[in-house]
């Protein structure tokens, strides 16, 4: 059978590939022809473990080729980016275009499945319509579902075979053939339910993790007036078998925990109080950072910044709050240099340091991601390069703590 998938990013080129490694003849299409040669010749642009090989392997097969344009085919998946608005809401002008995309070549008995993340309603109020207009009845003529993608990175070619999938129609047929399509190669459960179902368990996963992530933000914050160890009272309460409070830090980041709960909101503002709030708490983070720092340290200090990145071992910096802390803390004057051994200088527009340029001379070290790297550091080497040695270790990451420093962080705050 024929699949074609619309945008071949983070989420939609694996998916590809592992169709194409399952007996599909996989069309992958996306607007950048720069993509779309570099995948002809077997190469992939994008950093994904693995995935360097599966694509070089399909392509030298025959079994997948990337195009401009939709081509003819059974099944059409879009895995496209939803931006948000400047009001957080999603901008659904991607996912529609890649869906008027399919029209000039659309038939009668295809399926589409939506993968991109969307506010609840969106298949049946947005993606639904655009079908109809165009001449096919949908859920009838041409069937449609959301199938939310909830793979990790670094871990996507293992967690689209193991995940479970949620596959929501629009209606009961459209959700057992977008079934059928996933249980070609998907190991875990094949659960089906409704487009509108679908779509908010989807965001709902991420805004759990904000909520609670938000919790432990509000306990740090409260437990420093109280002159109490916030971090001692979670690891306390999580002995407790039915609680599992998660962990405090600079703030949220990524394009996923501090989008998603965006989502839901916009559709009913005014009940969505709690994942208001959680969203707000998680942004006042940086300012909480920063604050602690103002309070460590004079104007003329230096600051040595270890990690950029929004969270451990990996390169991404979208919506990470490492950066608005960086930013605020040179609007301010300090004299901030900046190390993260997996982000590179072109990803950002200010100077990174290397180790040693950061931590000379600096007054305070602030640990901003738990890259393995900062997990067990040299504080001897460390001590003697800084004026001060004092380290504030906003993840809580640092399992070697030497008496050489004076280690600080959320559950033991300057007083
Ligand atoms: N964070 C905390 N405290 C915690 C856990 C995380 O502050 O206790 C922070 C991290 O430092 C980071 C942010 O939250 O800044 C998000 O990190 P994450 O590891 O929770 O999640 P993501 O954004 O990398 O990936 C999530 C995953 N969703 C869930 O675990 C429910 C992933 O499975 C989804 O596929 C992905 O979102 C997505 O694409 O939606």
């Amino acid at each position: 059978k024929n699949l074609c998938v619309v945008g071949l990013g983070y989420i939609g080129l694996p998916t590809a590939v592992v169709f194409a490694e399952n007996g599909w003849k996989v069309t992958g299409v996306d607007v950048n022809s720069l993509v779309v040669d570099e995948l002809n010749k077997g190469k992939v642009i994008i950093e994904e473990n693995g995935l360097d090989e599966l694509v070089a392997k399909v392509v030298n097969e025959n079994k997948f080729v990337a195009r401009m344009s939709p081509v003819e085919s059974d099944v059409f998946i879009v895995a496209v980016p939803t931006p948000h608005n400047e009001d957080q809401s999603a901008n659904l002008k991607y996912v529609e275009s890649a869906v008027k995309s399919i029209l000039p070549v659309l038939k009668k008995g295809n399926t589409i499945i939506v993968e991109s993340t969307i506010p609840p309603r969106t298949t049946r109020d947005v993606v639904a319509p655009i079908l109809d207009e165009a001449g096919f009845e949908s859920g009838d003529d041409v069937y449609l579902a959301h199938c939310p993608e909830r793979v990790l990175p670094g871990r996507i070619l293992i967690e689209l075979y193991e995940n479970n999938r949620i596959v929501g129609g629009i209606n009961t047929v459209s959700t057992e053939k977008a079934a059928e399509v996933y249980r070609t190669f998907v190991k875990g459960k094949v659960l089906e339910t409704s487009a509108e179902s679908a779509e908010m368990s989807k965001l709902m996963e991420n805004t759990y993790r904000d909520v609670n992530i938000a919790l432990a933000n509000e306990l740090t914050k409260i437990s420093e007036g109280l002159n109490i160890d916030a971090l001692e009272v979670i690891s306390l309460a999580n002995e407790h078998p039915r609680v599992n409070v998660h962990q405090p830090g600079p703030g949220v980041g990524g394009h996923c925990l501090a989008v998603d709960p965006y989502f839901i909101i916009e559709k009913d503002p005014d009940n969505a109080k709690l994942i208001t709030n959680a969203r707000t708490i998680n942004e006042s983070m940086p300012e909480f950072v920063v604050n602690q720092v103002r309070k460590a340290v004079d104007k003329s200090s230096k600051i040595a910044v270890f990690g950029l990145a929004y969270k451990g071992n990996i390169d991404d910096i979208r919506e990470s709050p490492a950066i608005k802390i960086v930013k605020q803390l040179m609007f301010e004057g300090f004299n901030t240099k900046i190390y993260d051994p997996y982000v590179k200088q072109e990803q950002v527009d200010f100077a990174l340091s290397t180790y040693e340029e950061a931590l000379q001379g600096a007054d305070i070290l602030l640990i901003l991601t738990d890259h393995n790297e900062f997990k067990n550091l040299n504080w001897k080497e460390i001590s003697n390069l800084m004026r001060a040695a004092n380290v504030l270790d906003t993840k809580n990451c640092i399992q070697n703590a030497s008496a050489e420093v004076n280690h600080y962080n959320f559950g033991n705050l300057y007083e």
